[in-house]
């Protein structure tokens, strides 16, 4: 049997949190090495393990694996969650594109001071509300299936329902005014893969707090 993936960063969510989640939704075990010294990451860049010198990296099918993106791409499509043709796949992208910059505003958020913190979540849910919800909730409207892409449970629904939850942590209410995208949620979060690691105990990450904000700014050396 191949070897369990080997997820390497620091223990939040950050980047690497839509990884874990497409591979708990793909059914798929995992490994996780958390970098919590600056020397840590400092082997494994000196080992050549990081392409650019950067997490998230992921081991996997004898490859490491760096580059966000491409890792949630490689696993979309290896686990049959990437469509079934390229139109397909190119709305996936799309669809997860705006979610992942709406993901990384709140990943962004708790680096900075205080004062500018406040004015950033406020933005956050402004910009879920109106640039990023209402287009999800219309894409549901209009084709009437219970998945984003293809009739057919994708990459996109997955990280749907993460930044749902990682907007709802931030206004329980948020989303009170799109009922299609509450009925997605209830939806996508029963699926048995998703419902497990909805579970206390999963490798999910809870929201970044402040002892992953230093371990962070001391492993990557952000001041
Ligand atoms: O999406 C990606 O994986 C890359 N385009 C960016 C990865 C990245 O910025 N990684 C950070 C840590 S995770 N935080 O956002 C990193 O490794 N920073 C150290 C550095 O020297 O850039």
């Amino acid at each position: 049997m191949a070897a369990k993936p080997k997820l390497y960063y620091f223990k939040g969510r950050g980047r690497m949190e839509s990884i874990r989640w497409l591979l708990a939704a793909a059914g798929v075990e995992f490994e996780e090495e958390f970098l919590e010294t600056r020397e840590q990451y400092e082997k494994l860049q000196k080992d050549g393990r990081l392409l650019f010198g950067q997490v998230p990296l992921v081991e996997i099918d004898g490859m490491l694996l760096t580059q966000t993106r491409a890792i949630l791409s490689y696993l979309a499509a290896k686990y049959n969650l990437y469509g079934k043709d390229l139109k397909e796949r190119a709305r996936i992208d799309m669809y997860t594109d705006g979610t992942q910059d709406l993901m990384m505003m709140i990943a962004g958020t708790p680096f900075k001071a205080p004062k500018e913190k406040e004015e950033s979540y406020a933005l956050i849910v402004s910009r879920a509300k109106t640039r990023y919800f209402p287009v999800f909730e219309k894409i549901l409207k209009d084709h009437g299936e219970a998945f984003l892409v293809g009739n057919q449970l994708s990459w996109a629904d997955i990280q749907l329902l993460e930044a749902i939850l990682m907007v709802e942590e931030l206004n329980a209410p948020v989303l009170s005014d799109f009922p299609l995208l509450q009925a997605f949620k209830s939806r996508i979060s029963s699926l048995p893969n998703v419902k497990k690691f909805l579970q206390p105990g999963s490798q999910r990450k809870p929201p970044t707090d402040a002892k992953q904000i230093e371990e962070a700014k001391k492993a990557f050396k952000i001041q």
